[in-house]
């Protein structure tokens, strides 16, 4: 067998007799757009459909990177090591694999070898779109009250240093400075996050960051910054040695960082742009007036589906996704939850037949070429579940719907934070920046039940409600009595 070959610009025309590859001119890419937090799903996603817009000709908006973490320079220096091309495995049910090599990134900087370098970026006239993809923690707010948290020492560092930030909002804010004061038009700030309004909210934190370093600033975002809300979605799993195998043994490619995903992908934007922006819309993303309806449905349905499998899962002792939902009583559970917790909190969405969109998800979830692990899905649970989970919680309880499913599921969370193992006793890989207070708080449930829901950062007045505190109560005696959760699952399903 031929031996493989580097994943690198000059290798592409000998590449492109075994696998897709860009045929449009890389050299001839403007960046359009900076887009900070370049992690598996910004390469699936936005990054995907900027290279089908390519591939039609258009070729203004080229993506630089930008990692704020010292956590990213891996991803750097693989990518810079590759021309910034990469792979993209679509894995579909029945084991076909597509392979793509990705043509859009065609930079990428470390901000903390050169802050100066990223806030100019930034700053270019070029430069019309910011992107984030910064996850749910990212945006530094207050999961209850939902305010900007400016007492965080960073968002301190960065008041006292506007060039040298350590936090997006730091360069954000010195970037429209810079492009304020050189009359140019400010950029659109488009989040990709999975945060219900995540552009209403980057609005939010970034007006009170530049509020608390300058008013005329603050204003002037204010009255001339679009933040386009929008729908992202396609489950992306963390890349494995095998898939990098895979690429090796049967494209004969080696390629450092690939990325793999699932064939379905969405993209749903509002049309509010302030420096223009590429015509998605060409290669399937949509653009409507009003993207609530769209990003309640997933982010109730999908992401809270997933948490619900991922917390449950995790105890039970399953691994993946797509094993969870392929155990009966993990569908039916989840599908319970979907219809009776998750539904009533939806409004209707246009075009979208509901049963249809849950039994695709279902459908999605059980693809099991896709080995999503429960790990990735528990990962950072503070942060998901008060945006994917307790929601619906509390419009449950203001109207006296069901709530316990749910409340099953923050039981196990916190059994999880307690204990650190599944029911069998083996260990699970907790990753999570409350860790600590979570463990903390777990711990105090043998002297008082309750003590969990005592970490008002995340639940804030719920322990007040005593028709969800006393469900929560019982079930959490019950699970620390046997972890057996399967029975305790039943249980709830036998009720119904
Ligand atoms: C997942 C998401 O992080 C999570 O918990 O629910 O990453 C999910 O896979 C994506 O939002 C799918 O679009």
């Amino acid at each position: 067998m031929k031996s493989a070959l580097k994943l690198k610009q000059a290798n592409l025309d000998s590449l492109s007799r075994q696998m897709d590859t860009p045929s449009y001119d890389r050299s001839q890419v403007n960046v359009g757009i900076v887009h900070v937090g370049v992690g598996g799903f910004h390469r699936s996603h936005e990054a995907y459909y900027t290279d089908k817009l390519m591939e039609t000709g258009s070729l203004t908006w080229g993506i630089c990177g930008v990692g704020l973490r010292e956590a990213d320079r891996k991803m750097r220096d693989v990518l810079k090591e590759q021309d910034y091309l990469y792979s993209l495995l679509v894995k579909h049910p029945d084991g076909k694999v597509e392979n793509r090599v990705i043509g859009s990134l065609v930079d990428f900087m470390l901000s903390v070898d050169n802050p100066q370098a990223v806030i100019d970026r930034m700053a270019d006239p070029e430069t019309k779109i910011v992107s984030l993809t910064i996850t749910e923690g990212g945006y530094n707010f207050h999961p209850v009250t939902g305010e900007f948290r400016i007492d965080n020492p960073d968002v301190q560092h960065d008041l006292a240093h506007p060039n040298e930030p350590r936090l997006i909002f730091g360069y954000l804010t010195a970037a429209l400075q810079k492009r304020r004061r050189a009359g140019l038009p400010p950029f659109t700030v488009q989040s990709c996050d999975n945060v219900p309004h995540n552009g209403d909210m980057a609005k939010r934190m970034l007006l009170a960051f530049a509020k608390a370093q300058d008013l005329a600033l603050a204003e002037w975002i204010e009255e001339n910054v679009c933040f386009p809300n929008a729908m992202v979605d396609r489950i992306t799993p963390v890349t494995t040695p095998e898939d990098i195998a895979l690429l090796e043994s049967d494209f004969g490619v080696i390629d450092g960082w690939p990325v793999t995903c699932e064939p379905f992908c969405q993209w749903v934007i509002e049309d509010l742009f302030c420096d223009g922006r590429p015509e998605w819309e060409k290669v399937g993303a949509q653009f409507v007036a009003d993207v609530t309806p769209y990003e309640k449905m997933k982010i109730s349905l999908l992401n809270a589906g997933h948490s619900v499998l991922g917390l449950l899962g995790s105890i039970h002792g399953h691994e993946t996704i797509d094993a969870a939902v392929r155990d009966p009583l993990f569908a039916t559970y989840l599908r319970h939850f979907m219809d009776l917790e998750a539904t009533p909190v939806l409004d209707e969405v246009e075009g979208i037949d509901l049963d249809v969109y849950k039994d695709s998800l279902i459908e999605r979830f059980s693809n099991p070429s896709i080995k999503d692990s429960l790990a990735r899905i528990c990962l950072e649970s503070s942060a998901k579940l008060p945006k994917f989970l307790l929601p619906t919680l509390r419009e449950n309880l203001a109207t006296g719907g069901s709530i316990a499913y749910v409340t099953l599921v923050i039981a196990a969370w916190c059994y999880y934070s307690d204990k650190g193992v599944n029911c069998h006793g083996v260990a699970l890989d907790i990753v999570d920046e409350m860790k600590t207070e979570l463990h903390e708080a777990a711990q105090g449930t043998a002297e008082d039940v309750l003590s969990f829901l005592g970490i008002d950062a995340i639940f804030g007045d719920l322990i007040a409600e005593e028709a969800f505190t006393s469900l929560y109560a019982q079930m959490i005696t019950d699970l620390y009595e046997n972890p057996h959760i399967a029975v305790l699952m039943q249980k709830l399903l036998n009720q119904k």
